[in-house]
């Protein structure tokens, strides 16, 4: 029976760097699901006759939500609802199933990296028929619609069953449930030399794949164990909990503790790598090796020939503008296109679809091609197996030729967490209002060649977008200031800072940046306004 419901808007329900991110608790709250799904119906003008993808990271709160989500679906005419079997998908699985069923958009509740549970975070993630997030114009009506809503439209029925693969019926709307691993090992597979990392495997390579308790588990026992041969076990965490068995989904060196120490121990496999909540992120380590997300974009570019699926050529490389200068430099050599972007996936849709770029990445363990519309963890380690199968060396001499080659950008992003907002606010207000100031000065070593905030004009659909301040260097190195978009409270400030080096090529990252660290507290006044005298967390 359709049932229209009065509620009262919620004034908090607007999207950050990738969709609707809060506390479990608040989004438990009574209509706060369905005020957002209503507003983001009616911002489109309506879903009749429409095909949604529907699915999460099987956290706290994903099957409770799923079952809103397709009633109301239903009840606002939608025509059918893709749905990840047992409720799972994954973001970069998501991205695949819209494009290929040509839907007309997708949810994916997940909070992605940040933990989950009744006590962690909950999110919602909305992707428009291009098969990315929907761009900042979109979410701004659809804020507008939260701050206003007054009922929604929601179908009383049972509660579906989501085990069984198979089609169903909820009202006169069609349920399809679908096995969405299959659909995204076909993608892999016409992509990589499956045959060749299935050969590095028999050889005796071998890997460690951390899911982390969350949505990959299943896909990469698949793909690595099933399909290509690495040994039974070689995958990790990889049940769905909850609660991701209290792990932060974050694959960074201090999240992903136990693959870390594993791979800097004795008995570490040749190579390692983790995922984060959602299957976006990747991280990748060698036998005591680290490789930084932003030279891993690097280098998959300049190797792209050696992956089937590129090897007729590519149309560009982008990154966020705080993500190591690394991957210019590649197609600086290779002579293709390259652009910079403000942080969050969208932002890199419209160059895909424009043909200007395949390759895209960001420092936060984003990295992933046109093959899809969001950064895809899998995709890249993938990536990795194929270029160590087809030249035969390690994730360590693969990094160190590539410095070689191009010098090396020493990196780190330094976050100060759990900051009182308005202070945040302020500190960046203030910078920015200092930053034509700076040119010239010299704090330490360091001398100022240029400051000022990050402005990106989109080439495709004209748009402009502020996100961040850079001060450059004389000796190109550079330090960027962003507040996260993703937290669900407080503040985050994120402080991105890069050393260029051609000749001293095998330092230790910390020491090397430890001066610019120092100089990035100064100019922003971090210390002094925040009380910090050094960042909660570096990666
Ligand atoms: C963070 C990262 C950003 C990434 C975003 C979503 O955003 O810095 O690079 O695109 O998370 O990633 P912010 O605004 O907190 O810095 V995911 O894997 O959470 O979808
Ligand atoms: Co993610």
């Amino acid at each position: 029976m359709l049932k229209i419901v009065s509620t009262t808007p919620y004034q908090d329900q607007k999207m950050g760097t990738a969709g609707l991110r809060r506390k479990s608790k608040v989004v438990m709250q009574e209509n706060y699901v369905e005020n957002f799904v209503q507003s983001v119906f009616d911002a489109i003008g309506g879903v009749s006759g429409q095909t949604f993808i529907l699915g999460g990271d099987g956290r706290y709160y994903n099957k409770i939500a799923i079952q809103k989500i397709m009633k109301m679906a239903a009840a606002n005419g939608m025509k059918k609802v893709i749905v990840g079997q047992n409720g799972y998908i994954s973001t970069p699985a998501s991205s695949r199933v819209l494009l290929k069923n040509k839907a007309d958009g997708g949810f994916v509740l997940s909070a992605s990296h940040n933990p989950g549970g009744i006590n962690g975070d909950f999110g919602i993630k909305y992707a428009i028929a291009s098969g990315g997030q929907c761009p900042t114009s979109i979410s701004d009506k659809i804020y507008e619609n939260t701050k206003n809503i007054k009922e929604y439209k929601i179908l009383e029925a049972p509660d579906i069953d989501l085990s069984q693969i198979g089609t169903q019926k909820l009202g006169d709307m069609e349920i399809e449930i679908i096995d969405s691993v299959k659909d995204y090992v076909d993608m892999m597979e016409a992509i990589f030399d499956f045959d060749a990392i299935r050969r590095l495997f028999a050889g005796g390579f071998t890997f460690v794949f951390d899911a982390m308790n969350a949505v990959t588990g299943p896909y990469a026992r698949k793909i690595f164990e099933e399909i290509l041969g690495a040994k039974k076990g070689s995958v990790v965490h990889a049940e769905p909990l909850e609660d991701f068995g209290g792990l932060h989904p974050d694959p960074n060196l201090i999240y992903a503790k136990e693959l870390v120490d594993l791979m800097y121990s004795d008995k570490a496999p040749d190579m390692g790598a983790a995922n984060d909540g959602d299957g976006d992120r990747n991280m990748i380590l060698g036998k005591k090796f680290f490789v930084t997300p932003s030279d891993s974009l690097a280098i998959l570019t300049d190797n792209y020939k050696l992956i089937p699926g590129y090897k007729n050529g590519i149309y560009g490389v982008a990154k966020s503008a705080a993500t190591s200068t690394a991957a210019g430099r590649v197609a600086e050599a290779l002579q293709i296109g390259y652009y910079e972007v403000p942080t969050g996936w969208k932002y890199f849709c419209n160059l895909m679809d424009s043909k200007r770029i395949t390759f895209c990445g960001e420092e936060s363990f984003g990295t992933g091609s046109n093959h899809i519309r969001e950064k895809d963890g899998i995709w890249a380690i993938l990536f990795w197996l194929n270029i160590i199968a087809a030249t035969g060396q390690s994730v360590e001499q693969i990094t160190r030729a590539h410095w070689k080659k191009y010098g090396r950008s020493y990196y780190m992003r330094n976050d100060y967490d759990g900051l009182d907002v308005d202070v945040a606010n302020k500190l960046m207000a203030d910078l920015e209002q200092k930053l034509p100031t700076l040119a010239g000065k010299t704090f330490g070593s360091y001398t100022v060649a240029e400051a000022k905030p990050f402005v990106y004009n989109d080439p495709v659909d004209g748009s402009s977008t502020k996100n961040g301040l850079i001060v450059y260097f004389t000796d190109k190195s550079r330090i960027v200031y962003r507040l996260s978009g993703t937290g669900s409270s407080g503040a985050t400030l994120r402080v991105y800072l890069e050393r260029y080096e051609t000749a001293k090529l095998d330092e230790n990252v910390e020491e090397m940046l430890k001066e610019l660290g120092d100089v990035s507290r100064q100019i922003g006044e971090i210390t002094a306004r925040t009380g910090k005298t050094k960042a909660d967390l570096l990666t």
